[in-house]
């Protein structure tokens, strides 16, 4: 008895040790100044440079509440995981103007391994004013609105069930990346507002976006160029203009994209599905390649599926040239639900470089208006059929490639 009680004594103390080493330290931002209602920047920094410096995985924590932060910029490299638990609300400050840098972005994060943000806080970008600054569409040296999170050389990253309202920009920026994964994040702004991306990734392999809702006033996800085995799964998008592939084409050093899966998405009255869109006469030659849309819910999109490599919006852009971007390797499957636009899918390809190895399979979308019947436009294009099409894809309209 007196032995096994010993034994306790004394492997106890152990196993205390053991679970403390698996605990991270945790580095509180009130404990560096942060006050309700005032900036706490620089509580955030002073945390973070901590936590950078610590060799043991650690923590820094905002509590519950709302807590107005003008601008940070986040950098590692770190020497051990990070974690940026969020409970409370970081508010940016309304008026844009008021960015201590106004070429940098809200938050930004920059050479960090092993990040995980999480904590079910709000990043509250206060966009509502600056949206109105916002006329970048018809003014080429529009003034630049900051990113509300801008993720840029980061590997072997979570970020989980935070979610990013009102950005005055893009939300979220995921450039120069490496092992990404967005799981149960929300991105919240209106169908109006403008150039307010979800997620836009670039220059990045390995991301996933799962278990997501995504509603805004542009695109849901997009893709820039350099862009590797991204995996699209769960995500509900709408508003917004849906899940897109470029612009591409528009710099001759754009390099290629290829292995994006989208799968299990719901689309709710966004003005496109999927969509690729390439620049013609452009000066890159990049290929495409990869890409695979299947089991994809439309409720009233506008047009469900899209291949445009006459992208030209505004037409701000020379049509001479075909574009010289390759795509090939695509499949579109299991496509179904409602459509508000009579042409619903365009498989529109390039006059130079058709596209190849596509592949259109089970396809049943209803067209809710009154333009006459649901139709299709194809051109560059030899799509393989599998199973039914309704309409059927490419059935007048098809050019020979
Ligand atoms: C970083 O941590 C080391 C010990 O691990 C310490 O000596 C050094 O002062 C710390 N540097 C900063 C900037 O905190
Ligand atoms: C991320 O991974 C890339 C490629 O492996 C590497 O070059 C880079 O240094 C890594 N960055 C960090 C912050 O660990
Ligand atoms: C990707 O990152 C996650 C999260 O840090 C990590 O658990 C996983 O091992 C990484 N995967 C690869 C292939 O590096
Ligand atoms: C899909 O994502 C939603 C929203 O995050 C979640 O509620 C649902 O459980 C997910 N579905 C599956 C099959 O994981
Ligand atoms: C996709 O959705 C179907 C039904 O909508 C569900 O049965 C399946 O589990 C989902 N798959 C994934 C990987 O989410
Ligand atoms: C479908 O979308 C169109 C155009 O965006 C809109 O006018 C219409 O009210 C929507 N219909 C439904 C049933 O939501
Ligand atoms: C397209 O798929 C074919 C057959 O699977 C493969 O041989 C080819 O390399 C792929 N092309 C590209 C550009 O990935
Ligand atoms: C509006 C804004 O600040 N945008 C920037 C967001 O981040 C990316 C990459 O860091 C920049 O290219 C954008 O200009």
């Amino acid at each position: 008895m007196a032995l096994k009680l010993i034994t306790v004594l004394f492997v106890l103390p152990l196993l205390a040790l053991n679970a403390n080493a698996q605990q991270p330290v945790t580095y509180d931002v009130r404990k560096y100044g942060a006050k309700p209602g005032a900036d706490i920047s620089q509580a955030l920094l002073d945390a973070w440079k901590e936590a950078c410096n610590s060799t043991t995985p650690s923590k820094i924590f905002i509590p519950p509440g709302t807590w107005s932060l003008s601008q940070v910029k986040l950098l590692g490299t770190n020497k051990a995981p990070i974690e940026l638990q969020i409970q409370g609300t970081l508010q940016a400050s309304p008026d844009p103007s008021k960015l201590p840098n106004k070429e940098g972005e809200w938050i930004t994060i920059n050479y960090v391994n092993f990040l995980t943000i999480s904590g079910g806080g709000v990043l509250d970008g206060q966009g509502q004013e600056a949206w109105k600054l916002n006329d970048c569409h018809k003014n080429k040296n529009c003034a630049k609105l900051p990113i509300n999170l801008s993720l840029n050389f980061i590997n072997n990253s979570i970020i989980q069930d935070v979610t990013t309202k009102d950005s005055k920009n893009f939300h979220v920026n995921c450039i120069s990346s490496y092992n990404v994964t967005f799981l149960r994040f929300t991105v919240s702004a209106p169908g109006d507002s403008p150039n307010t991306d979800g997620i836009h990734v670039a220059r990045s392999t390995n991301v996933r976006i799962t278990d997501s809702i995504i509603k805004t006033g542009d695109d849901c996800v997009s893709m820039g160029d350099e862009t590797k085995e991204v995996y699209i799964q769960n995500v509900t998008c709408g508003p917004g203009h849906g899940i897109s592939i470029g612009s591409l084409g528009g710099y001759a050093t754009e390099k290629d994209v290829t292995g994006i899966y989208v799968r299990n998405c719901t689309f709710i009255g966004t003005t496109n599905g999927v969509r690729v869109k390439t620049w013609p006469s452009a000066p890159a030659t990049l290929t495409v390649s990869d890409l695979h849309f299947e089991d994809l819910i439309m409720d009233n999109a506008s047009l469900p599926i899209v291949i445009d490599q006459e992208y030209c919006p505004h037409n701000l852009c020379n049509k001479e040239r075909p574009s010289s971007i390759k795509i090939s390797n695509v499949s579109i499957k299991n496509v179904r639900g409602t459509t508000s636009t009579a042409e619903a899918v365009w498989l529109v390809c390039s006059g130079l470089k058709p596209c190849e190895n596509v592949e259109v399979g089970d396809i049943d979308l209803k067209y809710t208006g009154n333009q006459g019947p649901i139709t299709t436009q194809c051109t560059n294009v030899k799509p393989k059929f599998v199973g039914k099409q309704n309409p059927p894809v490419c059935a007048t309209t098809a050019k020979s490639a």
